[in-house]
C-alpha cells in the first residue's frame, strides 16, 4: 500500500480542516501530510495540493495524478518544475454554489443601490430612489466555464439581459454569447455590469484596465458601468479600477481578488467609498462537501477512467 501514497499539501490555513477529514475518509491509500510525514518520496503517486511550494512535486519520481483542492490552477501551473501527470481541478456544485451565490448577491446590490442605502440608514435619512426593473440592465460574464455559465442562468433566470465572453464560440439557451478578441468589443459595449469569472493565464492577465473599463456601457439603465472580480486578481489592474472609479468610467467595483493578498494595509482600494472588497472568499472549498470527490478522483484514475475537470496545460486552465 505504502507504494501507492497519497501526499497531502496545502498551504494555508484551511490545511487544518482538510486533514482530520482526509485521514478519516482516504481508506485504500497510505495518507502523507507534507512536510512532516512526507517520508519516501518514491512512494507517492497522487498529490491534493493547494498552493504546494515549487519544486514539492518535482521530487516525487512516481507521482501519477495531481488533484488540485481548488478552481483556479494558476500557482499550480507557474511551477515550471511541474510533473508532465493529468491534473484534476475543483470543479464541484458546491463550490460553484457559492460563487454563483457571491455573484448574485453583488450584482443585485449594485443593481438595488445597497451601498446608497447602508449609508442612508447611518444617517437615518428615509429616501427611496428608483432603480431600474433587471430586464432593462445588461450584465455581461466573462468566463462561461463551470461557474460562469451557471451565474449567467441564474442572472437571466432573475431577468437581467445577460451576455457572456469566453475563449471558444458557446450556445447557452436565453444568454446573448461572444467570443475571442474579436467577440470581446461588442461583448463590452452592451454591458453595464461586468463580471469576471476568467482563469488567470497570461492571456487574460491585466486584462481588466482602464482601456477596457472605457468601452464599457455607461448610459444604461444600471446608471453607470460596474465591475464584480470574483475570477482572480491577477486580472485587474488596481490603479487602473482606482482611476476609472474616480474619474466616473466606472460607478463601482466589488473585489473579492487582489494582485497581492492579502491586500497591503496601504492599498486606498480599502477606503475607496465605491469599492466593496472581500477577503478572497467568494469560493470558499467546503472540505466536507470536497473530500469524497477528490477521493474518489484518485479511485477513477486507478480504474483507467479520466478524472473528471481535468486542466489542459496548454490553454492553462
Ligand atoms: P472554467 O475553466 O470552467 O471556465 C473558464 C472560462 O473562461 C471558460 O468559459 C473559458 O472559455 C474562459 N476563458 C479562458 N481563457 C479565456 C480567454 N483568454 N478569453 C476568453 N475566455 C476565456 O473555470 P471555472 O468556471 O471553474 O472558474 C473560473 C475561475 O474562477 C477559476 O479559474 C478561478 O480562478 C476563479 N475562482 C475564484 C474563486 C474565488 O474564491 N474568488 C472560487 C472559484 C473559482 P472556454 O469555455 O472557451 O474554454
Ligand atoms: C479557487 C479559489 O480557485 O478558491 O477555488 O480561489
Amino acid at each position: 500500500m505504502s507504494r501507492n501514497a497519497i501526499l497531502v499539501a496545502i498551504n494555508g490555513t484551511q490545511a487544518g480542516d482538510w486533514i482530520p477529514l482526509l485521514r478519516q475518509r482516504v481508506k485504500n491509500h497510505d495518507l502523507r501530510i507534507w512536510p512532516d510525514e512526507t517520508g519516501n518520496a518514491s512512494d507517492i503517486a497522487y498529490a491534493f495540493v493547494w498552493n504546494p511550494p515549487r519544486g514539492l512535486l518535482a521530487g516525487l519520481p512516481n507521482l501519477k495524478a495531481i488533484v488540485n483542492i481548488g478552481a483556479g490552477v494558476d500557482a499550480l501551473l507557474s511551477d515550471p518544475t511541474l510533473p508532465r501527470v493529468p491534473i484534476a481541478r475543483a470543479a464541484h456544485p458546491d463550490l460553484t454554489r457559492r460563487v454563483v451565490g457571491y455573484v448574485v448577491l453583488q450584482v443585485l446590490a449594485h443593481h438595488n443601490r445597497s451601498r446608497l442605502y447602508d449609508a442612508q440608514q447611518r444617517e437615518r435619512v428615509w429616501q427611496p430612489h428608483k432603480h431600474p426593473s433587471s430586464d432593462e440592465v445588461a450584465v455581461g460574464i466573462m468566463g462561461l466555464g463551470v461557474i460562469g455559465s451557471e451565474a449567467a442562468a441564474v442572472l437571466a433566470r432573475l431577468g437581467f439581459r445577460v451576455a457572456g465572453w469566453s475563449r471558444t464560440p458557446k450556445t447557452l439557451p436565453g444568454i446573448e454569447t461572444f467570443h475571442g478578441e474579436a467577440g470581446l468589443d461588442a461583448f463590452l459595449r452592451r454591458t453595464e455590469i461586468l463580471v469576471c469569472l476568467l482563469p488567470s493565464t497570461p492571456q487574460t492577465s491585466g486584462l481588466l484596465n482602464l482601456v477596457l473599463f472605457r468601452k464599457l456601457k455607461r448610459d444604461g439603465a444600471a446608471g453607470g458601468a460596474f465591475l464584480v472580480n470574483a475570477a482572480r486578481g491577477k486580472l485587474q489592474v488596481d490603479t487602473d479600477i482606482l482611476a476609472a472609479l474616480d474619474d466616473g468610467t466606472l460607478a463601482a467595483a466589488t473585489l473579492d481578488v487582489f494582485p497581492q493578498e492579502p491586500l497591503p494595509a496601504s492599498s486606498p482600494l480599502w477606503t475607496h467609498p465605491k469599492v466593496t472588497l472581500t477577503p478572497h472568499v467568494a469560493g470558499d472549498i467546503s472540505p466536507e462537501a470536497f473530500a469524497d470527490h477528490i477521493i474518489a478522483q484518485v479511485e477513477r484514475f486507478e480504474r483507467g477512467l479520466p478524472m473528471e475537470a481535468t486542466v489542459d496545460r496548454a490553454q492553462g486552465y
